[in-house]
């Protein structure tokens, strides 16, 4: 078998559909060594049903304009558990890595280690539970080797990944690893990625259209929109495999991307996932078509688009239409309460960094409308009284607002406010506070909708 160059740790159905795919389109091009090899640190575990399958599996990308099935082979061996040789190929040059957010281990909102989640690495640094874990001691062995360093890029939808895991990694191998330190510092590198493709969770439907149309069984068939983009920081250790003949964006700064991203297309979907389901939608696109939240996320992405400085080779009113085109996307069935699940992870970069830039002015009303639905979703309840699933890190600490407050709007959005992702303006903005308790209230009587359709009525004709 050809050597990988690539390593992934993580490989779920957003990777199958993301790096896989750009992976297969370089093999395509000529560079059968950019064949990945895959780590499972959790279940699901994907080496039996890839053996079984052959060693392919399918993308549907769908959209408007119509689907294509696209048989995808880019993934080779597949490591069902890491092993502590797992980093020590003298073929590998790139790891790129999904852990989720909980996977870095590190205190909310901070590039902290928590030391609650990596104790028991810390304690015996091996016999890793964690992707850190595993990855110091990974890198332990190649230095060991007398092997050259490494590129490590997280493909997390965090902002600064790379900064990120540079820093809870670095942080781990001082206490764990303390001869590797200097090491790592020397031959690692830890690029910020941004990556882009919307990619629900596989629901039945999908899964038997892929096997129908794939005249097999496929138990790792993903169904994702066409659009994708991956921004990579031009940062590595060795060279890696020319990605950027395939259409991954190679940069210096990451950071404008990253931010377009966030605040556009992820900031549209975080203020959806709460004004739709409070509104009786289930998916993105069902609020997305609906013509009165259709409008209000227009308004809502342009004021979005214009809190950001335009990335190098991006048009940002362009990056507006086409996310609004993605979020209309019929055939992408996102559940928002999927995207509405940890959203207090989402909320500071996605709605609260742009609503400070906005919050004198006259669109503090979209952020305050969207972040009054976000309250509201909190609460657990809509204005009918059904529940909502919420499902969040800080779940406990919502009851305990609900509680406290005790059916007082302002007590509760006074609660609301103290919560660490609205440190600075927001918490202190009187009126922006003031417009909150009143938003909230009528939220608690009315849906979103029904307050966006009686706002946009009583504004005088010219200014719909
Ligand atoms: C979504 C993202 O669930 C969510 O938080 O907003 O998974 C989104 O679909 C991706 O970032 C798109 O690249």
């Amino acid at each position: 078998m050809t050597p990988s160059a690539i390593l992934h740790i993580g490989p779920g159905a957003f990777h199958r559909a993301h790096q896989a795919v750009y992976a297969a389109a370089l093999i395509d091009a000529g560079h059968p060594e950019a064949r990945i090899r895959e780590v499972c640190l959790f279940p699901p575990r994907i080496g039996h049903s890839l053996d079984v399958q052959k060693g392919a599996y399918h993308v549907l990308f769908r959209d408007a304009a119509g689907q294509e099935l696209r048989r995808i082979t880019s993934i080779g061996e597949v490591l069902d558990k890491p092993h502590e040789d797992f980093l020590s190929d003298p073929a590998l040059r790139l790891v790129t890595m999904t852990l989720t957010e909980k996977g870095y281990c590190h205190l909310p909102g901070t590039r902290k280690l928590d030391p609650s989640a990596i104790a028991s690495d810390l304690e015996d640094p091996l016999q890793p539970r964690t992707g850190i874990g595993w990855l110091a001691l990974g890198l332990a062995r190649r230095q060991k080797a007398g092997l050259p360093g490494l590129t490590l890029a997280s493909c997390d939808n965090i902002p600064a990944n790379g900064r990120l895991l540079q820093a809870v990694l670095s942080e781990f191998v001082d206490q764990a690893w303390p001869a590797l330190a200097s090491w790592m510092a020397r031959n690692v590198s830890f690029p910020v990625s941004m990556v882009d493709r919307i990619v629900p969770r596989v629901d039945d439907e999908a899964s038997e259209t892929i096997s129908q149309l794939a005249g097999e069984r496929d138990m790792l068939g993903v169904a994702a929109e066409p659009f994708g983009q991956w921004v990579l920081e031009n940062d590595f250790a060795l060279p890696i495999p020319p990605l950027d003949k395939v259409g991954v964006q190679i940069v210096e700064d990451v950071r404008p991307y990253e931010l377009m991203k966030h605040r556009i297309l992820n900031g549209a979907q975080t203020a959806i996932a709460h004004l739709g389901a409070l509104s009786g939608f289930e998916t993105s696109c069902q609020a997305a078509n609906d013509p009165v939240m259709g409008s209000w996320l227009a308004r809502f992405c342009a004021a979005q688009a214009r809190t950001l400085t335009c990335p190098p080779g991006e048009n940002l009113d362009a990056y507006v239409r086409t996310t609004l085109e993605r979020l209309r996307n019929p055939h992408i069935r996102h559940s928002l309460v999927q995207i509405g699940t940890d959203s207090s992870f989402k909320m500071g970069q996605r709605i609260v960094e742009a609503a400070v830039h906005h919050v004198d002015g006259p669109e503090a009303e979209l952020y305050a409308l969207t972040i009054a639905a976000w309250l509201q979703y909190n609460t657990g309840r809509n204005a009918d009284g059904a529940v909502i699933p919420v499902s969040d890190p800080l779940a406990d600490r919502f009851r305990m607002i609900v509680a406290n407050a005790d059916g007082n709007a302002r007590a509760l959005v006074e609660g609301f406010m103290e919560l660490d992702l609205f440190e600075g303006r927001l918490r202190h903005h009187r009126d922006f506070k003031e417009r909150l308790v009143t938003l909230y209230s009528m939220l608690e009587r009315q849906s979103p909708r029904d307050l966006m359709m009686a706002t946009e009525t009583s504004k005088p004709e010219e200014e719909r």
